[in-house]
């Protein structure tokens, strides 16, 4: 296939050099300890709370499992304030524990859960919020403590999309009570599928531990009715050669996101939008949102498609829309998410994207 014709997707994971993978993973085939925390698990772990700046971090088999077992081991009961613009893992991760979502509308700037809707819709069953710091931009987190302490809840932050994020020179996943953050394959840091879950408590690192190894507390005890959701050796080996490369890669999607930003703003019907104040960001998303565009968010999809760039409909449909969830929320009022799930799109955007393949996209969305 000619570079002409080469797809563009929405994303590229990125993946250290061969050799060096195989250096790290060349060891395995001498000691044969390939998961259940081996050494390259407790160094990649070591290594992460260092680079979070975080306090203590479980390492998972991905990012689904760790929010899904952090709210298990928060024991969690009722209602949890949620946002329904996001990736299915975050409401799906509520509704198996067994807990009601009650969806709240976001920012129309940052596209995080609103904090000023937040606390019309707490009652005696919500037991916690759990907002997400979606592409990356950070939810208002000194609103959404100071909520949290007045009525005591919990809060334990989806930071799939929030690696290396930080605000006011705070590691992102030091906030709130818990953080996950996702190391999928298309993320800015990936183990091929991995996740972790961010925390300051030590009780509720010990229950979160057991939970992903089925519950066992030691060689003869099953104290929790767990599963598994760990993290092997060859997954951590992969965090450990693309941490090395980290800063690099970040610096590279910075360039991208900027030269989305010098080409897309103050454009007539395109929102586009730089980094927040006080935050240091990971470049992982760029989503633009067109507002009343010569052409609608769909036709511009087909367009940029026919064209091999297959930019995604990130967040879309909004999650109270999916058949599973449809019936159950049909009353929900979500007009600013309902707005930006119609109308957005999420640009292509990873570290190796030529700049001059950016520039073709920005010229394919003008002149269209
Ligand atoms: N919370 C939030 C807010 C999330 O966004 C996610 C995951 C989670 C929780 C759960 O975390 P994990 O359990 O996944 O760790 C993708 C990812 O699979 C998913 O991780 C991610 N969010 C979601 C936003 O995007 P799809 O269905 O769009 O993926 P797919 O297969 O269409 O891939 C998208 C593009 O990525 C491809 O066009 C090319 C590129 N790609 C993909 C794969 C699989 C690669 O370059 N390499 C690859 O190996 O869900």
């Amino acid at each position: 296939m000619s570079s002409e014709n080469k797809k563009i997707l929405v994303t590229r994971s990125s993946m250290p050099d061969f050799e060096e993978y195989m250096e790290e993973i060349r060891p395995l085939w001498e000691s044969a300890w390939l998961t259940n925390m081996g050494p390259l698990h407790e160094r990649l772990r070591a290594e992460l709370m260092d680079y979070l700046k975080v306090d203590g971090i479980a390492l998972f088999t991905n990012g689904h499992m760790a929010l899904e077992m952090a709210l298990d081991a928060m024991q969690l009961s009722g209602e949890v304030i949620t946002t329904p613009f996001t990736f299915a893992s975050t409401t799906h991760a509520i509704v198996r524990n067994g807990l009601t979502p009650v969806f709240c509308d976001i920012e129309p700037d940052n596209y995080t859960i609103d904090a000023d809707k937040i606390e019309a819709l707490i009652t005696e069953k919500t037991s916690a919020i759990v907002p997400v710091h979606v592409y990356g931009k950070v939810c208002d987190v000194e609103k959404i403590e100071a909520i949290a302490k007045k009525h005591n809840l919990k809060v334990i932050y989806d930071a799939a999309h929030a690696f290396g994020v930080k605000f006011k020179g705070r590691g992102i996943g030091s906030f709130g009570d818990a953080s996950m953050f996702s190391f999928h394959a298309t993320k800015v840091f990936n183990t091929i599928e991995g996740g972790a879950v961010c925390y300051s408590d030590s009780d509720f690192e010990k229950t979160l531990n057991f939970l992903k190894n089925f519950g066992i507390t030691d060689k003869e005890n099953v104290d929790f009715v767990g599963g598994n959701a760990k993290m092997n050796e060859f997954q951590a080996a992969m965090g450990i050669c693309n941490l090395k490369h980290i800063e690099r890669e970040i610096g590279k999607r910075k360039k991208v996101v900027e030269r989305y930003l010098e080409r897309l703003e103050d454009k007539e019907g395109l929102i586009v939008s730089g980094v927040q104040d006080g935050v240091e960001s990971n470049y992982a998303y760029f989503p633009m949102v067109l507002d009343n565009y010569k052409i609608s968010r769909n036709d511009l999809y087909d367009y940029l498609a026919g064209h091999n760039i297959f930019a995604r409909k990130y967040f879309y449909p909004l999650i109270t829309d999916y058949n599973c969830y449809r019936e159950r929320f049909a009353d929900c009022r979500l007009p600013v998410a309902r707005r930006i799930a119609d109308n957005v799109l999420t640009l292509p955007c990873y570290a190796d994207l030529p700049l001059e393949t950016v520039d073709k996209i920005c010229d394919l969305i003008l002149n269209v």
